[in-house]
């Protein structure tokens, strides 16, 4: 008993000595989680000096005494997840260790998707070459989520880069263009199939373009938080919920993929759990992490939702009291970007953020003896989308005494040049396309089979994406402008997201928006499942950047749908010399370009 009060008294002792950027988790676990009702720490920073940042990251697989495996990025010095910190113009070079342990993936292998889409080396010259490889559980590579970078070998490739984990060191190697809009981006795995369990398991990172207070003055000076929220599995899949009011808990209903269904009410039991750089805040309690700033003072919060499929919608409380924030930059790009010079802040009150999707904005802590906190309110995700109730993620404790955080923006940046390029929403397009979303059963002949999702190019043949099929599912010339309707023919949400661009979104269900920002993940309303119009969003496509000629994809950014098929090849070609209207084409079938 003493000695067990004396462990006890040292490990309290020990735990204030920690410093909050260090996982507080035993480090005896390769990917380390925090304690429930523990500080938010903060993601190391790798900074890029004289012009260029060279990170060495080792991906890893833990699988923890429950049996829920995790997965993770670990730094030559041990730190998990760091937050990578680039100027416009830096070199990159990332190398990308695979050392996941083989055997302990394959139960959750897919035979269906262990897909070879080119010709077989050896896994050391595939990894070198880019030119695919076994598509497996074990199999990793990464996105760099946002970035204008081309979709070519070693810099953002995910069609064709696989690195086993038998494979040499894999490196990426790119320039941050000199235009790169300062703000939130982010890195994670994207292997067709796999994709919703590396980063449900926690494979995932904040990257960061330095700059935003020359972009933006009014967050000049300020201390800046990176909060990463990522979901996982359920910590207590059989616990009931908590009785919260004279309600009964809903019913626990699963859909296909076995993830819990939408309520409707707000409340039960959540399809997956939460956390906040690694501190869970698992049902059914959900006690908060904790979140220390000084009392009043002014911070810049960057948040990702690094989610596999949650939603959120955030919002922060003074006892009980929903706050207004002041955001100044979405998905990566500050408002006042995009021609938008003279909006400085957009003051929010809740702030929705699809799976990938960032929001930056400024925070002013409590006075002392406000009850603050940082809550997600539910989403309904439709009757066929997962159960996101309403949740606290992390309560805001003051104090005079507390700690800095670790990075401050500059007090006086230098000027920096706006783009010189019109603005998005300024550009005629050149043409009009419509996508879709739609959902079937495997077998139609049992609804209850598991879904296959589908995002289909108006006029061509639904298909799952293949990811053995040469041709691309769209050609556009790079240079061009286009509009493209998403439309939703499903009775869940999906969340739309194209790499290498960003967008501007016109219309939201055929009603005109002018919004201040551009993004590159957006949310598209359900089917209500008699409308006899679908839910739809229009956005203005941005193929003017010359860097991004290649092939690379767009899809649902709810990865089971992702991986689930709900994808699409895109190829940017070289804009012709003497360019032709309508030679861009969409592949209905397998008709040649
Ligand atoms: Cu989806």
């Amino acid at each position: 008993m003493r000695r067990r009060f004396l462990r006890l008294a040292l490990g309290i002792f020990f735990s204030c000595l920690v410093p909050t950027t260090v996982a507080q988790a035993p480090s005896r676990e390769v990917c380390p989680r925090g304690v429930v009702g523990g500080q938010v720490p903060e993601p190391a920073d790798l900074r890029s000096r004289a012009g260029a940042l060279r990170v060495e990251l080792s991906y890893r697989e833990f699988t923890d005494t429950q049996g829920l495996v995790r997965y993770c990025y670990i730094d030559k010095d041990g730190r998990q997840s760091p937050t990578l910190r680039v100027k416009p113009g830096d070199q990159v070079t990332l190398i990308l260790r695979n050392e996941v342990l083989r055997s302990e993936v394959s139960h959750t292998e897919s035979p269906a998707l262990a897909v070879q889409p080119h010709s077989m080396a050896d896994h050391a010259d595939v990894a070198k070459s880019c030119v695919g490889g076994q598509m497996t559980a074990a199999s990793t590579n990464l996105h760099f989520h946002g970035l204008t970078i081309p979709p070519v070998c070693h810099q953002d490739d995910t069609l064709n880069t696989f690195v086993q984990p038998s494979a040499d060191p894999f490196e990426y190697s790119f320039k941050i263009p000199p235009d790169q809009p300062p703000g939130l981006y982010w890195y994670h795995p994207h292997v067709h199939g796999f994709t919703k369990t590396q980063v449900l398991g926690g494979a995932s990172g904040a990257l960061i373009v330095e700059g935003i207070e020359a972009a933006n003055r009014e967050v000049s000076g300020l201390p800046e938080r990176v909060l990463v929220i990522r979901d996982q599995e359920l910590i207590h899949p059989d616990a009931p919920p908590e009785q919260t009011d004279s309600m009964p808990p809903p019913q626990v209903l699963r859909d296909a993929e076995g993830d819990i269904l939408n309520s409707g009410t707000g409340s039960g039991k959540p399809a997956k759990d939460l956390s906040i750089n690694f501190v869970p805040v698992p049902y059914p309690k959900y006690q908060p992490a904790v979140i220390a700033m000084k009392p009043l003072e002014r911070q810049l919060w960057r948040i990702l939702n690094a989610s596999a499929i949650t939603y959120l919608d955030l919002q922060l409380l003074f006892n009980d009291r929903p706050q207004n924030v002041g955001v100044v930059a979405l998905d990566g790009i500050p408002i006042n970007h995009n021609g938008n010079e003279t909006q400085s802040l957009v003051w929010k009150r809740h702030l929705l953020i699809p799976p990938a999707g960032r929001v930056e904005f400024v925070v002013k802590g409590p006075k002392p003896g406000v009850h603050a906190s940082l809550v997600t309110r539910s989403v309904d995700t439709g009757p066929a989308g997962e159960n996101d109730p309403t949740r606290p993620l992390a309560t805001i404790v003051t104090s005079d005494d507390s700690p800095d955080v670790q990075s401050r923006l500059q007090d006086s940046p230098a000027d920096v040049n706006t783009p010189s390029i019109v603005p998005l929403k300024n550009v005629t397009p050149v043409r009009m396309r419509k996508l879709y979303f739609s959902e079937a059963p495997a077998d139609p002949r049992n609804p209850s089979s598991p879904t296959v999702f589908y995002l289909t190019v108006e006029g061509a043949t639904p298909a799952p994406f293949d990811p053995k099929s040469p041709l691309p599912n769209l050609t556009v010339n790079q240079g061009d402008v286009e509009d493209w309707v998403i439309e939703n023919r499903t009775k869940e949400l999906h969340d739309f997201h194209i790499h290498q661009i960003h967008f501007q979104l016109l219309q939201w269900n055929g009603v005109p928006v002018d919004e201040p920002y551009l993004r590159d993940t957006v949310n598209v309303a359900y089917w209500d499942g008699t409308s006899s119009v679908y839910p739809s969003v229009k956005l203005r496509m941005d193929f003017r950047n010359p860097s991004i000629v290649g092939t690379f994809v767009y899809h649902c950014h709810l990865l089971e749908h992702e991986d689930g098929g709900m994808m699409g090849a895109i190829r940017v070609q070289p804009r012709p010399a003497n360019p032709q209207p309508g030679r861009s084409t969409h592949n209905a079938g397998h008709s040649s370009l």
